[in-house]
């Protein structure tokens, strides 16, 4: 095992942010875990999706300029800058999710890969966007992500980066077994994860004991069958009211976290991630070229719904 095929990997979980929380003092938290990382070895900090402002899709909004004030027109902007340059001094790379507006007015829910030398080798746009459009008054909150973001266009890439293959998705992405197998498709090593995940979920509320069950779930099963690293990093704690998940975590190809978060806060959990830990999976239990039977996978592509056997 070679440290020039291994990543020292922060998940820089961050607390709530607030409402009325101006981006220049987020970005404050983000350069304190930024320096933290640094002290610690890191080579590359992920922070959680919408790092930027607090959660604002449980509002429902109806003034574009209400609207479009929580997203990026631009990626480093002034407000983003200090953490562009104090990452590019440190010589550590990051992950950050934004709400981004394009310049011809499309809406996403983005997160961009940032390298070492702060050339942004990545971008990703939010593909499975949860929630509902329309107001629904008997939510104690809502979750709008379906009215403020479109999905994104292009799809699960893999950057090669860091020495190895990258891959990004953004919370609700992470619960979709098609998200990881896509990426593992690419041979992807690491994939970065950041999400919002509130503990209460209004459609079936006898999922909420089971919110850290599931988020662990997922994304260890995704690694595994995978065989690809996996880092989730959450906006966790008490934000304008409403509880969300921490529990950020880091796991290897094996499907065993190595390192998570205890608080709910701002806090960081490292591991070296040895990329050629991969291989040892993909190349055997998990050997696609040799064990997949695709023409048995149709479905998955040719159908979105459920076709139940005819009665
Ligand atoms: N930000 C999210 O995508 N949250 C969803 C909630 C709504 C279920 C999630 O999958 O965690």
């Amino acid at each position: 095992m070679s440290d020039a095929r291994s990543v020292v990997v922060g998940a820089a979980q961050l607390g709530p942010i607030a409402r009325d929380e101006p981006r220049a003092k987020v970005v404050e938290r983000l350069l304190v875990l930024l320096n933290d990382a640094h002290r610690r070895g890191v080579e590359l900090v992920v922070f959680p999706e919408l790092a930027l402002t607090t959660f604002f899709p449980r509002w429902s909004l109806d003034e574009r300029a209400e609207i479009d004030a929580f997203f990026e027109r631009e990626m480093p902007s002034d407000a983003t800058r200090p953490l562009f340059d104090e990452a590019k001094r440190l010589g550590i790379g990051f992950c950050l999710g934004y709400a981004e507006l394009t310049a011809d007015g499309h809406h996403y829910n983005t997160q961009i890969l940032v390298e070492r030398d702060g050339t942004v080798v990545g971008k990703f746009r939010k593909v499975h966007i949860p929630g509902h459009e329309e107001t629904e008054t008997w939510r104690k909150f809502q979750h709008l992500e379906r009215r403020y973001f479109e999905p994104g266009p292009d799809g699960f890439e893999v950057w090669r980066a860091f020495g190895g293959l990258i891959g990004m998705a953004i919370c609700n992405d992470r619960r979709w077994p098609e998200t990881y197998r896509v990426m593992g498709l690419q041979g992807v090593e690491l994939i970065l994860i950041g999400y919002n995940t509130p503990l209460h979920y209004a459609p079936d509320p006898s999922q909420d004991v089971l919110q850290s069950f599931h988020n662990h779930l997922v994304m260890q099963s995704g690694a595994y069958q995978n065989a690809t690293w996996v880092v989730g990093v959450a906006k966790g704690g008490c934000e304008e009211g409403v509880d969300s998940l921490a529990e950020s975590a880091i796991i290897a190809p094996s499907g065993r976290i190595v390192a998570q978060c205890q608080s709910n806060g701002d806090e960081l959990a490292t591991a070296r991630c040895d990329l050629d830990a991969c291989k040892s999976y993909k190349d055997t239990l998990f050997d696609f070229d040799r064990y997949r039977m695709p023409e048995h996978y149709r479905r998955i592509t040719d159908q979105r719904g459920v076709q139940a056997p005819e009665p």
